[in-house]
């Protein structure tokens, strides 16, 4: 590999690649990159390695994607000697999955752990990246691959008065490592996302009250979460090469169970669409319930059926009829947001010691000194907990502070919303990777898989520009324009443009509202990227 010249910045490090965050994907990238020979570093804001799962460790953080399909496929000896504990994971074994890893490749000593990068300069003269870090730490390198995650930047609205709460107060995505000692406390939660609902339970279980501060209801479907059952675990590892490879495959890089009839739901009367959804309800396979018909993610009518019938589970746990219709969506379809599943949301509502307040009717105008305040009461707290979420999709690629070709901003180019080639490139800034970047399906599919898809595509481009010298590889703004119109064109067809989330950015004030991520399925999106690398990058800016 053709590498930076260190007599240009003698007091930088130089490496061939920079790979930002340590998740899995980052992991990924830093293993295969060594097995290539490449010189590469791997920067990580925190003091360990997982990424997501090193960051949320509130409790009840758990995965929605069955744990046999949720972990690395590259290591058959990995896959095959790994024994997960549970179906669907909580955050403890993913991380010390994270760290087995990290161990067994020997990954550690090249990861620089508590450096955070913060600057991002592309020298024209050189065709190198030159990379800041809120350390002082300064590194050069040809290439930079960005896998710093979906959900990294915390969201906590700027309402009055954050700062003077006396009490202690905490974002679910900056969770203390040690816990917090909740017991006896009168505690004030924000947020009815997939994290409010998993750590919900978990507080009432412990805290003396809770204060659940609900804006907009979720449709939740119960995770039935249980061991993992041996027998399966068998099977899967019997063939999992072959499922790995048909994971790729399938829209969400899942593979699913067969109790989807696969049907319209108009092909049924009443009587037998009831039995259907009861049959998938109780099939225990958490968020493939959604999938039961072919068009309810697309007709509105078909839609609004299948959320009745979860609303109508909602109205059969929840005791109090008020605070049963308050925790019913009615105002979006379902799965026009994204789903979450739980484990016992809806039971802690009969709860003596859970309060549900609606600040959709009444909004929080501060937080005091000793708590909340809505436009109707005073809410005294000991601990305040922000499930308010991210600036997802964007916020991580926009915190590196990057600058490309002729002085260009990342924060310019994305100011009307992120534009990019697959996710995986935006144009200005050349020999910049990003993994599960938006525009890229990302959340929608499997990520532990679609990632190391994403960081092989990667690997193979960086082989090619190596193999014909190319010292400068970019995307247009061409490129970027067609892009725009498959994620268009996919987008149309779902209900999740339509709807406010932080899939579309609606969630944080002044942002673009776009849809963040790729909705044509994983499939369809390898065979652009497959169909690019096979044309030799014909499209792209090479030089
Ligand atoms: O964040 P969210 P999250 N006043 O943005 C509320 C993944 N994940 O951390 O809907 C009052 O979904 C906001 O209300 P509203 C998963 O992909 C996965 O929960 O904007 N409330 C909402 O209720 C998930 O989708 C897993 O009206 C305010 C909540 O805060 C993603 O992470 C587990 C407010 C934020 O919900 C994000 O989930 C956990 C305000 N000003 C997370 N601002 C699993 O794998 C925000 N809210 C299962």
């Amino acid at each position: 590999m053709s590498t930076s010249n260190p007599a240009a910045d003698p007091t930088a490090q130089h490496f061939d690649v920079v790979v930002i965050g340590a998740g899995f994907s980052g992991m990924y990238a830093l293993h295969r990159l060594r097995q290539q020979g490449r010189r590469v570093v791997c920067l990580e804001a925190g003091d360990g390695v997982g990424g997501t799962w090193f960051w949320n460790r509130y409790p009840g953080a758990r995965v929605d994607i069955e744990s046999m399909q949720y972990s690395y496929s590259f290591d058959n000896d990995l896959q095959q000697e790994w024994s997960w504990s549970e179906h669907f994971s909580p955050q403890p074994d993913l991380e010390t999955y994270a760290n087995h890893v990290a161990d067994r490749f020997e990954l550690r000593e090249d990861i620089r752990f508590e450096t955070r990068v913060n600057e991002l300069t592309f020298d024209e003269a050189a065709d190198e990246w030159r990379v800041g870090t809120a350390q002082g730490e300064r590194f050069v390198a040809k290439y930079v691959i960005a896998a710093t995650g979906s959900l990294d930047v915390s969201n906590v609205p700027e309402w009055p008065g954050l700062d003077s709460f006396h009490g202690e107060a905490y974002h679910t995505s900056r969770w203390p490592k040690g816990g917090v000692e909740l017991a006896g406390k009168r505690v004030g939660l924000i947020g009815t996302g997939s994290t409010g609902i998993q750590l919900i339970p978990e507080v009432a279980a412990v805290a003396d009250h809770l204060t659940v501060f609900q804006r907009t209801p979720n449709f939740s479907l119960p995770s039935f979460n249980r061991e993992l059952d041996p027998e399966y675990e068998r099977e899967w590892k019997a063939d999992y090469s072959l499922r790995r490879q048909e994971v790729l495959n399938t829209h969400g890089a899942v593979l699913m169970s067969n109790v989807a009839e696969q049907r319209s739901i108009f092909d049924y009367t009443d009587d037998e669409r009831e039995e259907v959804m009861e049959r998938a309800w109780n099939a225990r396979n958490g968020l493939e319930f959604i999938r039961t018909f072919t068009d309810t993610s697309t007709d509105p009518e078909a839609n609004e059926i299948l959320a009745e019938f979860v609303r109508n589970k909602i109205r059969a746990v929840v005791d109090d009829p008020e605070t049963a219709e308050l925790l019913c969506p009615k105002t979006y379809p379902i799965g026009g947001k994204r789903i979450c599943v739980d484990s016992g949301y809806y039971q802690t509502f009969n709860r003596d010691n859970v309060k549900l307040v609606d600040v959709r009717a009444h909004p929080i105008e501060e937080v005091t000194e000793s708590g909340i305040r809505t436009d109707d009461a005073d809410y005294e707290l000991d601990v305040i907990i922000f499930a308010t979420g991210f600036d997802a999709m964007t916020g991580s690629m926009l915190k590196l502070n990057a600058t490309g070709l002729d002085g260009v901003r990342l924060a310019d180019r994305w100011a009307d919303g992120p534009k990019t080639v697959f996710g995986l490139m935006t144009a200005d800034l050349p020999n910049l990777f990003m993994v599960h970047g938006p525009g890229s399906p990302s959340v929608l599919a499997q990520m532990i898989t679609t990632g190391e898809w994403q960081v092989d595509w990667i690997l193979r481009t960086i082989d090619y520009l190596e193999d014909h010298q190319i010292s400068r590889f970019g995307a247009t703004s061409a490129q970027e324009d067609e892009w725009a119109t498959e994620l268009d064109t996919v987008a149309s067809r779902t209900m999740h443009s339509k709807t406010d989330s932080w899939y579309t950015g609606a969630n944080i004030p002044g942002k673009p509202r776009v849809l963040l991520m790729y909705v044509g399925g994983f499939e369809r999106y390898s065979n652009w990227c497959t169909r690019a690398t096979e044309q030799e990058y014909a499209e792209f800016e090479k030089k």
